[in-house]
C-alpha cells in the first residue's frame, strides 16, 4: 500500500522546501518508497476530518492502512525504522542517530522557529527589537555548539542518517538570515544535504505543487 501524506495546497514559502512535508518527502526519497500526497487548504486543516488525523490541525500527516501519524519527526522516524538507509544497523549508532533527530527538533528547531515567529508576528510591538536580539542570541548559541561538534565531518555521526536529514531541514529555515555564514561548516553541511539526489527529487516535487497552483 502506498503511504499518503498531506501537504499545503498553497505553501506560504512558495515551494522553497521549508514546509515540514519536505522532510517526509525527503525521507521517502532516501529509502526509495513511493508516496502519494493529498493537498489541503488552511481551512481544511482545521476541519474535524483533518483533526482526526492531526489534533493540532496542521500538516504533514501520514496514512498507511490502519496507521495514521502526525508530527514530521515521528513520520520520519517511522519511515527510517521500516526501511534501510536512514538509520545505522549497529544498535548504539542507531540510538545516537535518534539522539540527533531529537536534537534537531527539540534543541535547534525551537529557538529558530521562535525567532521566525517574532519576525512574522511581533514587529509592531514596542519591545520587538529587544526581544529579537535575545532570540537571535539563543539561536547563535546553538549554532556555535552544533558547528563545534560537526567540525570537519561530513555528517553528524558517521554516515548520513535521519538525524542529518532533520538537522539540514531545520537549518534551512535560517536561509534568509546571513548568520549561518558565521559558522562556515554549517552552510557546507546544508549544501551537502541539498546536493543529495533524494533531496532534489523531494524539493522538485513540493515546488511543483506551488508552481502548478499559480496557473
Ligand atoms: N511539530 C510539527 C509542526 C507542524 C507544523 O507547524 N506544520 C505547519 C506547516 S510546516 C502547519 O501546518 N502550519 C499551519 C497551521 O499551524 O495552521 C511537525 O513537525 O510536524
Amino acid at each position: 500500500m502506498t503511504p499518503m501524506i498531506t501537504a499545503f495546497e498553497r505553501s506560504p514559502d512558495r515551494g522553497r522546501g521549508l514546509a515540514r512535508d519536505m522532510r517526509v518527502r525527503w525521507a521517502f526519497e532516501e529509502v526509495g518508497q513511493p508516496y502519494d500526497v493529498r493537498l489541503v487548504s488552511f481551512a481544511e486543516m482545521k476541519e474535524p476530518a483533518h483533526r482526526m488525523l492531526h489534533p493540532f490541525g496542521q500538516i504533514p500527516t501520514y496514512e498507511e492502512g490502519d496507521l495514521s501519524l502526525f508530527e514530521s519527526g515521528a513520520i520520519v522516524s517511522h519511515i527510517a525504522q521500516r526501511h534501510a538507509g536512514l538509520l545505522p544497523d549497529d544498535a548504539n549508532a542507531r540510538s545516537r542517530a535518534v539522539a540527533w533527530m531529537f536534537a534537531a527538533l527539540n534543541t535547534l528547531e525551537p529557538p529558530i522557529v521562535e525567532r521566525e515567529m517574532a519576525r512574522l508576528l511581533e514587529r509592531d510591538k514596542s519591545w520587538y527589537e529587544e526581544r529579537l536580539a535575545l532570540l537571535e542570541d539563543r539561536v547563535r548559541v546553538r549554532l556555535g555548539e552544533l558547528s563545534n561538534r560537526l567540525g570537519d565531518a561530513d555528517w553528524l555521526d558517521g554516515a548520513f542518517s535521519a538525524g542529518d536529514l532533520l538537522m539540514v531541514t531545520v537549518l534551512r529555515r535560517l536561509s534568509s538570515w546571513s548568520e549561518l555564514a558565521n559558522y562556515p561548516n554549517l552552510p557546507a553541511y546544508v549544501a551537502r544535504g541539498e546536493a543529495r539526489p533524494a533531496y532534489q527529487r523531494a524539493f522538485d516535487a513540493q515546488l511543483a505543487v506551488f508552481t502548478a497552483g499559480r496557473r
